[in-house]
């Protein structure tokens, strides 16, 4: 069966993008075209993880306290390769890396944005084969062309970003990024070696029957969050139900399916984590962004997650997100952390 070839190629969608905006210098343009060639070099070393040794642990321990895992590294190292040899990333910061890391030379000293990632989200699903991610997230910096990208570019608020996406390396692997303009999803297609345009405008249906969260820490929930687990347990066809419960244990998959097909994913405060264990500045975030324009919602349990002001890199936070029906009904629910 021949493949359409008239579809959009991620590197035809965003140069079409740049050309909407008539004082576009198609430096964001580049920066996901970039993270598009990283993300097909982590996609090839992925799908063969079982074969090659790569699999298992560096030794070495992240800023979080986990083991990294050898592709985790290997992923870092290439979104930080291609972000340092493009003409427009000032600097980055990981989870993989304790401190931010400005680039020195003079392209990129004079580039307009700052990118953070989470290189390989969900890596503990590694070596069971299961849908892992990198997710991205894109800022204007503060600091001025011309000298070292600063921490302070990296501590801006969520509804600052100038762009975020993920990709997940699944049954197939799917490049996704929001800007204001909307959401879209590239399709890699192995044959030419390209993301193929496979989900133009992406919206996330206002309502929805999948509930992702981590059930093992139930008793550890404040009393809201173990309400409204307890009320999708009950939904029959009377009240819209029933309810699935899917958890992956990959936030990217999790996000995605509820995206495409509507739900809700929760990693609330628990007892052992007030503040939650999802970090702010390159998981929440970035998924923030991307549901909020397409149509759905996120919190941290009080206020939107966009809206809070980071105060430091690694910073960890509950993350409420999905369709905006399911994220209201929750929000009627009560306390839903510890506050
Ligand atoms: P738990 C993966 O490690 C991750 O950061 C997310 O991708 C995922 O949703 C969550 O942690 C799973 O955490 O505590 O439920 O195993």
């Amino acid at each position: 069966m021949m493949v359409n070839r008239n579809v959009l190629t991620l590197d035809e969608f965003t140069l079409r993008e740049m050309k909407a905006f008539p004082r576009a210098t198609g430096e964001l343009a580049g920066l996901l075209r970039d993270i598009g060639l990283a993300a097909k070099r982590i996609n090839v070393e992925v799908n063969k993880a079982g074969l090659v040794d790569i699999l298992g642990n560096t030794g070495d321990i992240n800023v979080q306290g986990e083991e990294v895992k050898k592709m985790d590294q290997y992923a870092n190292d290439q979104l930080m390769g291609v972000l340092q040899h493009g003409i427009s990333c000032a600097g980055i910061a990981s989870e993989e890396l304790d401190e931010m890391v400005a680039f020195d030379n003079r392209v990129s000293m004079n580039s307009k944005y700052i990118c953070m990632f989470d290189p390989l989200d969900g890596s503990s699903n590694i070596d069971v084969n299961v849908s892992i991610g990198t997710i991205f997230s894109v800022y204007r910096r503060l600091t001025p062309a011309g000298t070292l990208a600063l921490t302070a570019d990296f501590l801006q608020p969520g509804l600052r970003q100038v762009a975020a996406g993920y990709v997940i390396y699944g049954s197939s692997t799917i490049l996704v990024y929001a800007t204001k303009r909307g959401v879209n999803g590239f399709t890699l297609d192995p044959s030419i070696g390209e993301f193929c345009l496979s989900h133009p405008g992406m919206r996330c249906p206002e309502t929805g029957t999948i509930y992702s969260i981590n059930h093992g820490n139930f008793s550890q929930y404040a009393e809201g969050v173990q309400k409204y687990i307890t009320g999708c347990q009950q939904k029959d066809e009377t009240n819209g139900g029933p309810y699935t419960q899917r958890y992956i244990g990959s936030m990217v998959a999790d996000v995605h399916r509820n995206l495409v097909k509507g739900g809700i994913f929760m990693y609330p405060a628990t007892l052992q984590k007030p503040k939650g264990k999802l970090r702010l500045l390159y998981e929440c975030n970035p998924m923030a962004f991307i549901v909020e324009v397409a149509g759905g919602m996120a919190t941290d349990g009080h206020q939107r997650i966009l809206e809070k002001v980071p105060a430091s890199l690694h910073e960890r936070s509950p993350l409420f997100i999905g369709s905006s029906g399911m994220m209201e009904e929750l929000e009627k629910q009560g306390r839903l952390d510890f506050r």
